[in-house]
């Protein structure tokens, strides 16, 4: 699929900090390890509504993944998918009387706007769930062919399970118990009381055609994929594994990671499937998540047809660490305008304090565990230091602009 324009990143002096983020699996956070190529896999939209504040905070915190690596000289594989057919997708689609195919094309060319706006690094690999169709279908003949896999016991709808025992360590990813892990199957896209299944855990890898659902030809029959082997697949061919990231919102932590891992590890025998598995909080509105089922929405489409500055929207989310669940709010936005002023008056001046104590703060904030709110912290005093007590230092406040435009993709 076509990809979106990545903004310009600014080479900064001094000395890089490599990076450290919190595993869900182990716990934990850890360095992370990445060779010459960095390899980071992270869970894209369902295109069925425009993108809102949540998925912006997602991509945002993966993007300074990204920006960091960058920064410590490492070439970033990042690969993206777009999961363009999917339950939810088809039940908007039926719902608006639209056409399934148009609804998708139509929010994933805003989601690249939105993306675009907010200076989100494209992906090298930008990859959809139907382009990815014969790569899946191989990959679950694979699966069935060596047992990991089995259809359920029903004439009509013989669909392909997969056997969530076949690794020998599901649930390493989540570390949840059964009990939680039953729940959030249910609650997440699951189908825990489908008939003919093994056991309720087990997930949907093939799901054979129904009347009036999209399906393809395959040698599985004719069909469509399930939403975890679609990831699977695409991070697998494209990654190999073990990669460095895989990311996603916390609501994927389960089923979806924990399956998309397992998946991966039956069919190469290899573990893990990704080395460290990362997850953004969630960002609420008024109290709940902000959801495309609940409907409390706040579009980044909207904010940029009000011209509200896309790198104030940026300040606003990276204002919160990553991890943490978190509301957005109006006043949020005001003071994070209010922060990008105070960071424009400073930069604007022709000298001001020296700034390479303050990047040498900002990277080490930003390698612990995307530390954000003090990242902008020690932006914020280097700003006051420059609008209060001035500076004599040239270079302050051009190396001040670079280092916030590298790692914070903030252009002031
Ligand atoms: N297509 C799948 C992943 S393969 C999917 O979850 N799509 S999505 O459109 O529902 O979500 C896209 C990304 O935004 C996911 O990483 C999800 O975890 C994240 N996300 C969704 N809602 C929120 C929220 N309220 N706050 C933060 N992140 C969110
Ligand atoms: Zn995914």
């Amino acid at each position: 699929m076509q990809t979106w324009s990545s903004p310009p990143v600014p080479r900064i002096a001094g000395e890089p900090r490599p990076l450290r983020l919190y595993d869900t699996s182990t716990g934990e956070v850890r360095p992370t390890s990445p060779g010459p190529t960095a390899g980071i896999y992270v869970c894209g939209i369902t295109p069925y509504d425009a993108t809102h504040l949540g998925h912006a905070a997602t991509y945002l915190a993966f993007d300074l993944v990204n920006r960091v690596w960058r920064d410590n000289g490492h070439d970033v594989h990042y690969v993206q998918n777009v999961t363009d057919v999917d339950d939810p997708l088809l039940e908007r689609a039926e719902r608006d009387q639209d056409d399934w195919v148009v609804l998708a094309m139509r929010e994933t060319a805003l989601f690249r706007e939105d993306m675009e706006a907010l200076r989100v690094i494209a992906p090298r690999q930008y990859v959809g769930a139907v382009e990815a169709i014969p790569e899946i279908v191989e990959a679950i003949g694979k699966l069935l062919a060596d047992g990991s896999a089995y259809r359920v016991d029903d004439p009509e709808h013989p669909d392909v399970y997969f056997d969530h025992t076949a690794t020998g360590r599901f649930g390493y990813e989540s570390n949840y118990d059964q009990e939680t892990m039953l729940r959030l199957f249910g609650e997440r896209g699951g189908d825990p009381d489908r008939p003919g299944k093994r056991h309720p855990l087990d997930a949907l890898l093939w799901r054979t055609a129904r009347p009036g659902e999209p399906s393809w030809p395959s040698e599985l029959g004719e069909g469509r994929p399930g939403w975890h082997i679609e990831c699977s697949a695409i991070a697998l061919n494209r990654l190999g594994t073990p990669f460095d990231v895989q990311g996603g919102g916390s609501d994927l932590v389960f089923p979806h990671h924990e399956f998309s891992a397992a998946h991966a590890e039956a069919l190469t025998g290899e573990r893990p499937f990704a080395r460290h598995y990362v997850h953004a909080g969630m960002i609420g509105l008024d109290g709940e998540k902000m959801s495309k089922s609940r409907g409390n929405l706040v579009f980044v489409s909207k904010l940029r047809a009000e011209r509200v500055d896309s790198n104030a929207v940026r300040l606003a989310l990276l204002a919160g660490h990553y991890r943490e669940d978190r509301p957005w709010t109006d006043d949020l936005l005001v003071r994070a305008q209010e922060r990008l002023a105070l960071w424009r008056d400073a930069v604007a001046r022709s000298t001001g304090p020296a700034a390479e104590d303050t990047v040498a703060r900002l990277r080490d904030h930003l390698g612990d565990d995307l530390d954000t709110p003090r990242a902008l912290a020690a932006v914020d005093a280097w700003a006051r230091d420059a609008t209060t007590s001035g500076g004599s230092d040239p270079t302050g406040p051009v190396l001040l602009r670079a280092a916030v435009d590298a790692l914070l993709g903030v252009e002031l």
